[in-house]
């Protein structure tokens, strides 16, 4: 071994010579370095090699700090082990070869004996031995099928204008991956930001592996029994998405751009005159003067204060566009106030570094230095007098004409000093949290923060869009994989441009991304500058009336989808969920022609279907499904065909699902109306669901003003149980309707001891569409009869059964 190193270009640990314990586990002195293991549970380990000396650990991804476990060291004559009650970690001596297996000795995750952790000059790699039928997911904001694996990908936050669905990289790099095989699952977060590589099996057939062009070797090992616990350890490192207010959760309205003000405002009243809900109205580039971020275009938007009152009025909260380039131009207040300051990036001579952009030449706050973070911050007060409650931070790449950022700039790295090597990945993701610090600290409430880019530990500070997409089938349902993709790395707020960024949808297209985009965290039509209006109601009155089905639908949603996002606060699971996460050893989810599949939250099955096709295969997993439109009932585990009509997108409900809805779809999400309905479905298994509510916008529920209680269906004994409420709260429900779905001959529900005789009607999901054509049948559209029951809302106890 010692004499195949000294022959290689690179080099490894080498040998074990000896340890040391600390109280969070060990540190092994080798021939060639040294091997730190610091045990952060039972189930999640950092991983820390060096060859020189340790240096201190420092992270912008990582918040999460080791938790106290008890773990016990046995060391034999090859190996040293490390043992928690979860876990167990092998050392070999020879080479200092990781392995990591269960209690019972069955390996989830090994390095390759005989490359293991390996430096190439600056470069450092960690090779893992590629198990049989091993599959790789995640990965963040990556391209390509579900399942990774004979991939590989690079990390390098890249402005990816008009990407093909097969682009490497795009917008956001997080160094987290979920491995999956022999029923057991792990996950890899690799806490470098440099450039770095992550290779899946590509061009090989021995290892997976992890490399980044510099820094340090540092990665978390998580064990985990499913998919989801993987997701929590990991937001327990990383953080997780904070309660957004819930008028972001809505729809919103974008075009690069809106503008002059009556634009702006004409854009809105369409929304209420033609009955669509809307919760936000984007402003792009336009509003600012010659693209200045700060400022306002005094021609067009000569009165922001009165337009926003204006909007507000109708019911419209604003987004503004943040662009991270200040420009070179005395008397323009954020540039003589930076220069002062001394808060831009620098060269190494001293002097600021210059990119070109929207305004012109600019300089760029370096939000590493926590001075340029407090300066961008206290920036936005002119806003948020304003009445501005939403930032979308674009352009965090960097971008810049060119797009050939010198590597050789200085990044303050509070204090530890780097450069654009390191920096590059970390901007968006450190300008989006300095957006997001300042406007919560001069709100007072909770502001939307939108990135484009960001690194791991980004859902803590912003929601996340996919960028430029372009206006064709293929990018739809790359963006539906995107958001799947990203929800298996800890981000739970995520979204696409609907109808697409750069092109023109046809009527077709937008009608079905707009579907699919309403069963996704963030809803938002957007598209570039001079291309076809695309507003729901600019495609024609069969395509807004599809448009308005599906947006009425989602405000419908809002009490199970608002409680989604309470859960991810807590847990980190995504509401988009990849079928990875819940069937994760089906390997029928993987098949391509089903990868696009995903659970909107846990109960709704969306398949999405191209925009030109009337026929889509479609994959039940294991369980029971029921169609959403008409309740017609299938098993799983089997493939079925359905048409697809473009005003009929594909969603089933899972047997024993629970899902609170509003009676009413409101022009806003605040418009809650008085009526909470729960449909139940027929099922065979107990299901529990959380639902959660507050006032959507303070932070008052940190202090309990908010309304929580677990909904249980047991089936055996049929019974739904509204446990009591938790918290301050007071809900606006007043009326409870329960439906049931698939329960037949329900003639009786006794309601906490009281029989309340079942009632019958048509219900439906989705209105009918009218017929556009000269004869005039009206379609019926899909209904369903259903039995319901209406009783009081409550906070106490509510029992029913039948
Ligand atoms: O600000 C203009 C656009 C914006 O509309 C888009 O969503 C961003 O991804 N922005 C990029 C800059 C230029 C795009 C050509």
């Amino acid at each position: 071994m010692q004499e195949i190193q000294s022959r290689s270009a690179s080099v490894g640990l080498g040998h074990y010579q000896s340890y040391h314990q600390n109280n969070n586990g060990l540190e092994i002195q080798t021939t060639h370095g040294v091997l730190r293991l610091t045990l952060y549970s039972e189930s999640i380990v950092q991983i820390l090699a060096s060859r020189s000396s340790l240096k201190e650990d420092f992270s912008y991804a990582v918040v999460g700090t080791p938790r106290l476990v008890k773990f016990i060291i046995n060391e034999n004559n090859d190996s040293l082990l490390i043992e928690t009650s979860y876990i167990r970690i092998s050392i070999t001596k020879s080479g200092s070869f990781i392995s990591i297996s269960d209690l019972d000795g069955t390996i989830i995750n090994e390095d390759d004996k005989g490359l293991g952790l390996q430096w190439i000059g600056e470069q450092i790699n960690c090779y893992k031995k590629l198990q049989e039928g091993e599959r790789f997911l995640g990965l963040g904001e990556k391209n390509g099928p579900l399942d990774k694996r004979g991939r590989g990908y690079i990390n390098w936050n890249t402005d990816a204008y008009a990407y093909s669905p097969d682009a490497d990289p795009l917008y956001c790099s997080i160094p987290f991956y979920i491995g999956v095989h022999h029923q057991k699952t792990y996950g890899i977060y690799f806490d470098n930001s440099f450039r770095s590589q992550f290779n899946f099996g590509a061009s090989n057939n021995r290892f997976s592996s992890f490399s980044a062009d510099s820094g340090e070797m540092k990665y978390y090992f998580i064990a985990g029994s499913s998919v989801a616990k993987i997701i929590d350890s990991y937001t327990y490192l990383t953080g997780r998405t904070p309660l957004p207010p819930k008028w972001s959760i809505g729809y919103q309205q974008c075009r690069y751009s809106y503008y002059p003000d009556r634009e702006v405002l004409r854009i809105a009243e369409n929304f209420r005159e033609r009955d669509l809900p809307g919760d936000a109205i984007v402003l792009d580039i336009h509003y600012m003067d010659e693209y200045k971020i700060f400022t306002w275009d005094k021609k067009h938007f000569p009165d922001p204060k009165g337009l926003i009152a204006k909007l507000k009025a109708l019911g419209f909260h604003v987004v503004v566009m943040c662009d991270p380039g200040i420009k070179v131009e005395p008397g323009y207040e954020p540039y003589d106030s930076g220069i002062k300051e001394e808060i831009f990036i620098k060269y190494p001579d001293g002097t600021n570094y210059t990119g070109q952009v929207w305004p012109g030449w600019c300089h760029f706050p370096d939000f590493t230095n926590e001075a340029a973070r407090k300066w961008w911050a206290n920036h936005f007060k002119d806003y948020v007098a304003l009445g501005v409650d939403g930032f979308w931070n674009d352009m965090n790449e960097i971008a810049t004409w060119g797009n050939m950022l010198p590597d050789l700039m200085q990044f303050d790295f509070d204090g530890r000093k780097s450069t654009t090597r390191e920096g590059r990945n970390l901007f968006g993701m450190m300008m989006a949290r300095s957006t997001y610090e300042g406007t919560k600290n001069l709100m007072k409430k909770r502001p939307f923060n939108l990135t484009r880019s960001g690194f791991a530990g980004i859902q803590r500070y912003a929601a996340v869009w996919t960028g430029d997409n372009v206006a064709y089938d293929g990018h739809m349902m790359a963006g539906v994989r995107l958001v799947n993709s990203m929800g298996l790395s800890g981000l739970a707020f995520t979204g696409y441009d609907i109808g697409g960024f750069v092109g023109n949808a046809d009527e077709k297209l937008f009608a079905r991304w707009l579907s699919i985009g309403a069963f996704s965290p963030f809803f938002r039509g957007h598209t570039m500058i001079n291309t076809r209006a695309s507003e729901p109601w600019s495609y024609g009155e069969k395509v807004e009336e599809i448009s308005r089905n599906y947006m009425k639908l989602r405000y419908r949603l809002l009490p199970y989808l608002y409680s989604l996002f309470y859960d991810a606060t807590k847990t980190g699971m995504p509401i988009n969920r990849s079928l990875a996460i819940d069937y994760t050893f089906d390997p029928k989810i993987y098949d391509h022609q089903y990868h696009n599949q995903y659970l909107f939250g846990p109960s709704i099955l969306v398949a999405p279907a191209e925009s030109n096709k009337d026929l889509l295969k479609v994959y039940l997993p294991e369980g029971s499904w029921f169609e959403l439109y008409n309740d017609h009932s299938h098993a799983g585990n089997q493939e079925i065909i359905t048409d697809c009509p473009i005003e009929r997108l594909p969603v089933y409900v899972k047997g024993s699902a629970i899902i609170p809805m509003r009676k009413t779809a409101g022009n806003t999400t605040k418009d809650d109306g008085e009526v909470l309905e729960i449909h139940l479905y027929k099922g065979n298994s107990d299901n529990d669901f959380m639902f959660y509510e507050d006032d959507g916008e303070s932070f008052d529920y940190e202090n309990e003003v908010f309304s929580s209680r677990t909904m249980s269906y047991t089936p055996q004994k049929n019974e739904l149980i509204l446990n009591e409420t938790k918290g301050k709260f007071n809900s606006s429900f007043k009326k409870l309707v329960i439906y049931f779905h698939g329960f037949h001959n329900l003639n009786e529900v006794e309601v906490n001891g009281n029989k309340i005789i079942v009632d019958y009607t048509e219900y439906r999901f989705v209105n009918p569409i009218s017929n556009y054509d000269p004869v005039n049948v009206i379609p019926e559209g899909p209904k369903i009869n259903l039995p319901f029951i209406t009783t009081a809302y409550q906070k106490n106890k509510i029992i029913c059964t039948w």
